[in-house]
């Protein structure tokens, strides 16, 4: 008998919950043949991810995975082999004992948020016991070897190499989301949330001297960039041009067309846990800015990735990294960041690429769950 895996994931606001949660459900289906069943309690932010889903139906199958909807009115089900909880989410109380009344225990699990921090090594994988008797182990993704790893298919970065490669595919993938690559200019994506810094990144791109195509998926930051424009009501389709930068507003695309974006941007803007994440493995210089958090404890967080991410750089390219990051993240001026950053292209494009590599040659994060259960059993 296949083992049985169920994810619990409740949507707690944006995209990046259920992204997570839907990506490592699908890879662990494809990869791994396991029997999957996704709980979500809010199918309408699942929709935005899998246009195809069913809003209102309790069960459904999408690309192998039983998507699942819970609420606060549990109806008792057989309770799987492992059980994740993602990012602490509370599961049903009559799951948790059912849990505990099966014969054979199953493994539960908190996947926890992805952080750079050091104590994440010193905590991942620790078991927790509960008042019941089961261990509850946490979970952490992460960047280094000590850690759970980062989602990543198995043949993730080889698509990318040959996508890459060959620009005749990079062509054929942008015209079908509506995008006209513009001769010599850079290509950018931008996903972020409201940010004070956006205007000054545009006035800069705009007056350059080389031209910037700006692709922004529908979301949060439409607010600034119409602000910034002078107009109201971007929809995706959307064309703007000022001086050297020319935006284009898109719908939001599917996790695997936005994996082709990233691959196809010369750099990416990024936001949350998952993009970020997936803007490494497009291998090109990114940016990223980080889910706010109370007491500004979002900044310790960012200083931790930055802090591995901008080893082997020298010293100007990081410091242009580092400015152009905090500067992002706080709402100031990125004008000088962005100008010095531009200065140290090459090394920054070589970097992004030597940074991706290197991660991939760690388990990823589902190969590490399955890995994980084996030896707990
Ligand atoms: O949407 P996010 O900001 O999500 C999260 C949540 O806010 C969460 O509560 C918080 O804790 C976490 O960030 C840190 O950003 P994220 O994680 O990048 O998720 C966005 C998802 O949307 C990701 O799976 C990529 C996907 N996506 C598309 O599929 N198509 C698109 O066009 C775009 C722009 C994104």
């Amino acid at each position: 008998m296949r083992p049985t895996w169920d994810i619990f994931c409740s949507v707690v606001d944006n995209y990046g919950d259920i992204g997570v949660t839907w990506r490592l459900a699908r890879q662990l289906v494809a990869e791994h043949g396991l029997a999957v069943r996704l709980w979500v309690d809010d199918l309408s932010a699942f929709a935005w991810l899998c246009p195809q889903a069913d809003v209102a139906a309790l069960r459904q199958h999408q690309q192998g995975v039983e998507v699942c909807w819970w609420g606060d009115d549990w109806q008792a089900v057989d309770t799987a082999d492992v059980v994740i909880e993602a990012f602490a989410c509370e599961l049903p109380a009559s799951y948790i004992a059912a849990m505990a009344r099966r014969a054979q225990k199953p493994l539960w699990l908190n996947l926890e948020y992805l952080s750079a921090e050091e104590w994440v090594e010193g905590c991942h994988g620790l078991p927790s016991l509960q008042s019941n008797g089961l261990s509850k182990f946490f979970f952490f993704p992460g960047f280094t070897a000590g850690s759970g790893g980062l989602l990543r298919e198995r043949d993730l970065l080889e698509q990318r190499r040959a996508f890459q490669a060959d620009s005749g595919a990079r062509e054929v993938f942008l015209r079908s989301i509506g995008v006209t690559p513009l001769p010599g200019a850079r290509l950018i994506s931008l996903f972020a949330y409201e940010n004070a810094a956006l205007a000054s990144w545009l006035d800069v791109l705009a007056a350059d001297i080389q031209a910037n195509q700006l692709l922004v998926p529908e979301g949060r930051i439409l607010q600034d960039l119409q602000t910034w424009l002078g107009c109201s009501a971007l929809r995706a389709g959307d064309m703007q041009q000022r001086g050297q930068l020319h935006i284009q507003v898109l719908p939001f695309i599917q996790q695997d067309q936005y994996d082709r974006l990233l691959w196809s941007c010369d750099f990416n803007a990024v936001r949350g846990e998952d993009s970020f994440v997936r803007a490494q493995w497009a291998g090109r210089p990114l940016l990223w800015h980080i889910y706010q958090q109370a007491d500004d404890i979002h900044l310790e967080k960012l200083d931790a990735f930055l802090a591995h991410y901008k080893a082997g750089l020298s010293a100007d390219g990081q410091r242009a990294l580092v400015e152009l990051w905090h500067a992002w993240n706080t709402g100031q001026s990125v004008k000088e960041s962005w100008s010095q950053l531009l200065q140290r292209w090459p090394e920054q494009q070589e970097h992004a690429e030597q940074w991706g590599l290197q991660r991939a040659s760690q388990a990823d994060l589902a190969e590490a769950l399955v890995k994980f259960y084996l030896n707990w059993l």
